[in-house]
C-alpha cells in the first residue's frame, strides 16, 4: 500500500531515537541531584507547575498540528503515478488566515498571564511570612564566597540555610558573569560584575542541595559548583554559633607541622581565623585587597582570593562542591590542585607549586591540619594558656601561629607578599613597628600594594602578643 511506502524513510530516520530515548528521559528523573522537577520549596515548585502548565499547552498544540498535518498528506497524497492533478487551492484564504492568527495570539495570553504574574511575586522574599534570613554571595572564578551579614560569619562554597524560612540572597561578582543555580530550589539568575542581583529562596525539608554556576565563566566553570545544605533551624543556629568558636586544639604531630607549613604557604590568600569576629568583619576588605593585588600584577600576582577555611573540617565537599571532603582526596587536591579541576588559580599562582616546594610529606602534613580544623565543642571551657618562654619565643609562635605574619612576611630579606622583615628594627622605632601591625593603611611601604596587610591585629591580637610579637621582630 502507498501509505506504507509514505512511512518507510521515516522508520529507519528515527532508528537512532530508540538508543538515545533512555537518555533523554534520565534528565526528567526527579531523583537526580540537579533535577527541575524534583522541587523542594515554593520558589522551584512554583516555576516547574508554570512549565507542566506549558508543556501541556504545547502537547495539544503538537497534537492537533501533526494531526492536521498527517490528515492532510494523507487526504490530499498524489494517487498513483498518472495523477498530476493539483488539489484545491486555498491560498488567500481570510477566514483560515484569521484563525491560525488568533488562535496562537489566544495560546501566548494564556501562557502570559501566570507567567507574568510569577515573575513578579517571585521578585524578593514575600514580606509576611517571617524574617527573611540575609546571606551575602560573591562568585570568584571559580568558587564561592559566602557570608551572613550582622553574624560575623565568613564561610566558602557550602551556605548553610534553616528549613522552612525564607532566605534571600545578596550577589555580586568578582570577576566576570556567573549564574546562580540551585535547581531544587530555584531558578538560576545571572551575576553581572558591578550589579547587585537579589534572589529569594525558601527550603521545605531538610537536604544537601547541589548548586552549579551556571553561566560559561572560563576554564573551570564546569567545576564551580556548590551545595546548599538546609537544616532545621535549631540546627542551622547551631552550625552559626560554631563558626564563632575557636578551633580545637591540634592533636596528631602532622596537624601540628602542618600549621607552621600552611602560615607559610598558604595563609597569604586563605583565611582560617574568621571564627574571630574582627577578623570575619574584615575578610570581604582583605579579599578584595587580594583583589586588588591581583589586578595590579596579572601575569606574576603571588596572591588572589581565596575560599575561606575557618573550621573547614566540618565541611564535606572540597574544590567549590566538585568531591567528598576526605583525606584522600584533600590530599591529592593540596598535591596537585590542577589534577583535581584543572585551570584553577591556585594551582596557577601559589609560591609552593610555581616553585614546586612542597614534599609529599608536606602535602599530607597540611591535609592532617586542615582535617583538625573545627570548632571546639558548644560547652568546651578555653583554658587559659600559659605560653611560657621569653618574649621572644612567645612572639615568634604568633608571628608563625594562626595570625599569618610568616604567610606574607620572609623573617630575611625575600619578599613574599610584604617586605622581608630582616633588621626591621633599623629602619623603624618600636611605635612604627606597633603601627605597621596595628594600622597597616597609615604608612604604606614603598613598593608595596595598600590593603593588602589585614587590618584587624589590632583587635584579633591581645595587646601581651603585641608586645611579644614587637619584641620578637626586633630581635630579627
Ligand atoms: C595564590 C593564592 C592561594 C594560595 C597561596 C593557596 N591557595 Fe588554596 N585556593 C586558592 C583558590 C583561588 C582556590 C579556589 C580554587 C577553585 O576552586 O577554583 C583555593 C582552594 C583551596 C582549597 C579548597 C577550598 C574549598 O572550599 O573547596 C583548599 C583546601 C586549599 N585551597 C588549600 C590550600 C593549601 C593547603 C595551600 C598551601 C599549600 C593553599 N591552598 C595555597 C588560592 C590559593
Ligand atoms: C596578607 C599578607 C600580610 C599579612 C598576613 C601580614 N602582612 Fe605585614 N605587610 C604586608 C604588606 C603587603 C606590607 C607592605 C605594605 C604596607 O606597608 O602595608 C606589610 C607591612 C608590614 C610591616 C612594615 C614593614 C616595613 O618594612 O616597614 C610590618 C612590621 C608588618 N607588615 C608586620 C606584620 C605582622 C607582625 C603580621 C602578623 C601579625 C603581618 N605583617 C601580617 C602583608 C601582610
Ligand atoms: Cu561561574
Amino acid at each position: 500500500m502507498n501509505l506504507r511506502r509514505l512511512l518507510r524513510p521515516l522508520r529507519s530516520r528515527f532508528l537512532f531515537l530508540i538508543p538515545i530515548a533512555p537518555a533523554l528521559l534520565v534528565a526528567c528523573n526527579k531523583e537526580d541531584a540537579q533535577s527541575t522537577f524534583g522541587t523542594s520549596g515554593p520558589i522551584a515548585d512554583t516555576q516547574a507547575s508554570l512549565f507542566i502548565f506549558i508543556f501541556w499547552i504545547a502537547v495539544v498544540v503538537f497534537v492537533l498540528v501533526e494531526a492536521a498535518l498527517i490528515y492532510s498528506i494523507v487526504k490530499f497524497r498524489r494517487r498513483g503515478d498518472s495523477d498530476d492533478s493539483l488539489p484545491e487551492q486555498t491560498h488567500g484564504n481570510n477566514k483560515l488566515e484569521v484563525i491560525w492568527t488568533i488562535i496562537p495570539v489566544i495560546i501566548l495570553v494564556v501562557i502570559a498571564v501566570p507567567t507574568i504574574k510569577i515573575i513578579y511575586d517571585q521578585d524578593g522574599p514575600p514580606t509576611d511570612q517571617g524574617p527573611v534570613l540575609e546571606v551575602n554571595v560573591r562568585a570568584h572564578q571559580w568558587w564561592w564566597e559566602i557570608d551572613y551579614p550582622g553574624e560575623d560569619v565568613v564561610t566558602s562554597n557550602e551556605i548553610h540555610i534553616p528549613v522552612g524560612q525564607w532566605v534571600n540572597f545578596t550577589m555580586h561578582s568578582d570577576d566576570v558573569i556567573h549564574s546562580f543555580w540551585v535547581p531544587k530550589l530555584a531558578g538560576k539568575l545571572d551575576i553581572v560584575p558591578g550589579d547587585v542581583r537579589q534572589l529569594a529562596m525558601k527550603a521545605d525539608e531538610a537536604g544537601f542541595f547541589f548548586g552549579q554556576c551556571a553561566e560559561f565563566c572560563g576554564e573551570a566553570h564546569a567545576k564551580m559548583r556548590f551545595r546548599v545544605k538546609a537544616e532545621e533551624p535549631e540546627e542551622f543556629q547551631a552550625w552559626l554559633d560554631s563558626m564563632r568558636r575557636p578551633p580545637v586544639e591540634l592533636v596528631s604531630e602532622d596537624a601540628i607541622a602542618g600549621q607552621t607549613l600552611f602560615a607559610a604557604n598558604c595563609s597569604s590568600c586563605h583565611a582560617t581565623n574568621t571564627w574571630q569576629a574582627p577578623a570575619a568583619r574584615n575578610e570581604r576588605t582583605r579579599l578584595a585587597g587580594l583583589r586588588t593585588a591581583f589586578i595590579g600584577n596579572i601575569e606574576d600576582s603571588a596572591v588572589i582570593p581565596a575560599p575561606n577555611l575557618t573550621h573547614f573540617a566540618s565541611r564535606e565537599t572540597l574544590g567549590a562542591g566538585l568531591i567528598e571532603l576526605n583525606s584522600e582526596n584533600l590530599i591529592k587536591w593540596i598535591a596537585d590542585p590542577d589534577d583535581v579541576k584543572e585551570g584553577n588559580r591556585m594551582k596557577d599562582l601559589a609560591a609552593p607549586y610555581r616553585n614546586n616546594s612542597l614534599s609529599t610529606n608536606d602535602v599530607r602534613q597540611l591535609a592532617a591540619y586542615l582535617l583538625e580544623l573545627k570548632p571546639i565543642a558548644a560547652d568546651a571551657v578555653v583554658a587559659a594558656v600559659d605560653l611560657g618562654g621569653t618574649a621572644e619565643e612567645r612572639g615568634e609562635a604568633v608571628f608563625a601561629g594562626s595570625s599569618g605574619c610568616s604567610g606574607c612576611h620572609s623573617t630575611g630579606s625575600a619578599t613574599l607578599v610584604g617586605p622581608g622583615l630582616a633588621d626591621l628594627s633599623s629602619r623603624s622605632s618600636d611605635a612604627e613597628i606597633h603601627e605597621s601591625i596595628t594600622d597597616p593603611g597609615a604608612v604604606i611601604v614603598e613598593g608595596f600594594p595598600d590593603s593588602v596587610m589585614p587590618q584587624i591585629f589590632e583587635s584579633t591580637l591581645s595587646s601581651d602578643e603585641l608586645t611579644d610579637l614587637i619584641a620578637y621582630l626586633k630581635s630579627l
